[in-house]
């Protein structure tokens, strides 16, 4: 069964177009009555990167070898409440100047995952960590970059684009010295 009912598509073209049938009112989206049908969604995600951690060599099916990783606090709200299922997109951007530059930058799509215990169209604020695989050839290892996040909700609609600038893992997946991305009190994360 497809999980994503007509009604669903038909909702975001009315909203694609919304804006001409009354450009004098700007009014908000009536959620009441979306809710009705047991949909929520009409306002898009709001992201923050809260920050970064170096999790080390892992495991993956893609790959022979473990590959070093970097993980991501994210931070979302959503006035709509739709949060029980997102997607997040990451992106790397090799000019660190806290910018993503889209037409240089390596996209990463996500896969929309169900958010754990989240309840539908009751999920207004959710954190959750991304890893990202950074196989031989990715990025530059040690290398500062910037890293970008892009949250879609239950119905697609996508946030503006969070950033975070903190040094890739070194070749070992362990955090590279003296990070200036080190936010706290420089606690050691070398297990
Ligand atoms: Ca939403
Ligand atoms: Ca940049």
């Amino acid at each position: 069964m497809n999980p994503i009912p007509a009604a669903v598509a038909a909702l975001l073209l009315g909203a694609a177009c919304g804006g001409k049938e009354e450009d004098s009112g700007g009014k908000a989206p009536d959620l009441t009555h979306i809710s009705d049908t047991g949909d929520c969604e009409g306002t898009p995600p709001v992201a923050t990167i809260t920050g970064c951690t170096y999790p080390g060599l892992q495991e993956f099916e893609n790959y022979d070898d473990p590959v070093p990783t970097i993980r991501f606090a994210i931070d979302v709200t959503d006035e709509d409440g739709d949060l029980d299922r997102i997607e997040v997109d990451l992106y790397v951007d090799a000019e660190p100047d806290g910018v993503i530059d889209e037409a240089n930058a390596d996209y990463v799509p996500g896969q929309p995952k169900t958010v754990s215990g989240a309840e539908v169209c009751n999920t207004p604020s959710v954190s959750v960590t991304q890893t990202l695989a950074l196989p031989t050839g990715f990025v530059e290892y040690g290398a500062e970059l910037d890293w970008g996040a892009r949250i879609l909700d239950s119905a697609g609609l996508a946030s503006d684009m969070a950033v975070i600038t903190c040094p890739a893992p070194l070749e070992d997946g362990t955090e590279p010295d003296g990070a200036s991305g080190g936010d706290t009190s420089g606690d050691d994360t070398g297990a």
